[in-house]
């Protein structure tokens, strides 16, 4: 399963945050802990189409869409040279396949702040260059490998080639996310599992203090995430986990006094899930609803596979329907069919967030 991983400088707000969206209760405390064992929490995908879907066709069975959140230990100024829990801490992120970096907005005098002062645009990028170091340093023992080959063979002088050029650019201070690669790059790069490969999203906890407030470095954080490519989002990382333990009725007035229209937590996971670069797809029917996950770009094909061996390689045809045509058709396959909705797609076939597929198939 695909994770994200919340990163952050010590006391940020990771764990909190990792409450506000998985509802774990995780311990959260104004101390650094140096906890090695990230906590851990699948979770389903909030989609309200799912839920549609799932009051239309009463099934049995429901199964949503579901992502891995893992909250892991602060990160240190240093932590690429061992310093507090470092090296260890850094495997871990390299397991997820997305990063949620905290980045610790709120001020709070009984909270000891790492580097003292409160100062987004720096906290962001002393964990950013971490993670660059951290980069840097698995090139260089590769380099130092390759270069001790008398003949390399011509696949090790590309991958030498391209980790120079990996290097040179991480040299500049920036991710490789930047970078641009081929498929082949890609393949040749991804058993490194690159910290500055993975997406990223940036969020800002917040103090509810802060929420009319022009915020000092506010626009410099925009300015940062835009440039880099990065998502950005607010929370106000305690008021919603303390939010979160209320009743539905009490957490609508609390959200109206703040003027929030949504919960942090669901804009939070859906955000979380299209930066992994993930869609859902579904699939209905009287014995389950599922919303199954897709990289997207991801084929007819791929979707037939990601259910079932079988159903990939008898492939005949996907049966395809938008969801919203099947919600402006009133769920009606029938409707649908007669306004030519219902399309009969092939193997390549890209597949949409919302599509409702059937896969035909003979083996
Ligand atoms: N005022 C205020 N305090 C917060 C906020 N978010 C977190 N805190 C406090 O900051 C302290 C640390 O929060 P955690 O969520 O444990 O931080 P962390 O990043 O997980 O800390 P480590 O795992 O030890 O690095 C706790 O005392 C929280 O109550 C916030 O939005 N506002
Ligand atoms: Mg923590």
């Amino acid at each position: 399963m695909l994770s994200c991983g919340i990163v952050g400088l010590p006391l940020s707000g990771k764990t909190t945050l990792f409450n506000v969206i998985t509802k774990a209760g995780a311990e959260v405390k104004p101390y650094a802990g140096g906890k090695t064992d990230p906590n851990r929490a699948v979770i389903p995908v909030p989609d309200a189409r799912f839920d549609k879907l799932t009051e239309i066709c009463h099934p049995r069975k429901a199964t949503p869409a579901v992502v891995e959140f893992v909250d892991l230990a602060g990160l240190s100024r240093d932590a690429s040279k061992g310093a507090g829990l470092g090296n260890s801490f850094l495997s871990f992120v390299a397991e997820s396949a997305a990063l949620v970096h905290v980045v610790r907005c709120f001020d709070n005098p009984d909270v000891p702040h790492s580097e003292e002062t409160l100062d987004p645009v720096r906290d962001w990028h002393i964990v950013e260059t971490e993670l660059i170091l951290r980069d840097l340093s698995a090139i260089e023992n590769r380099l130092g490998k390759l270069a001790e080959k008398k003949r390399p063979i011509p696949t090790e002088a590309a991958e030498q080639a391209l980790l120079e050029r990996c290097r040179d650019h991480l040299y500049e201070e920036r991710p490789l996310r930047e970078m641009a690669l081929s498929g082949e790059d890609e393949k040749a790069l991804r058993g490194f599992t690159f910290l500055t490969q993975k997406p990223e999203l940036v969020v800002l906890n917040l103090d509810e203090t802060q929420i009319s407030s022009d915020l000092p470095w506010g626009e410099a954080m925009e300015k940062l995430a835009s440039e880099r490519g990065l998502g950005l989002a607010r929370v106000f990382g305690r008021m919603e986990m303390e939010m979160a333990e209320l009743l539905p009725d009490e957490q609508a007035e609390f959200m109206a006094e703040l003027g929030l229209t949504e919960p942090g937590r669901e804009r939070l996971i859906r955000e979380a899930y299209s930066r992994l670069g993930l869609i859902s797809f579904f699939t209905i029917g009287k014995d389950e609803v599922k919303a199954w996950t897709l990289k997207k770009g991801g084929t007819a094909l791929d979707a037939a596979g990601a259910i079932h061996t079988d159903l990939a390689r008898g492939f005949i045809r996907a049966q395809v329907v938008r969801y919203d045509d099947f919600e402006a058709c009133e769920f009606s396959s029938a409707a649908c069919r007669e306004k030519g909705l219902l399309g009969l797609e092939g193997k390549d076939y890209t597949v949409r967030d919302g599509d409702i597929i059937e896969i035909r198939f003979n083996v």
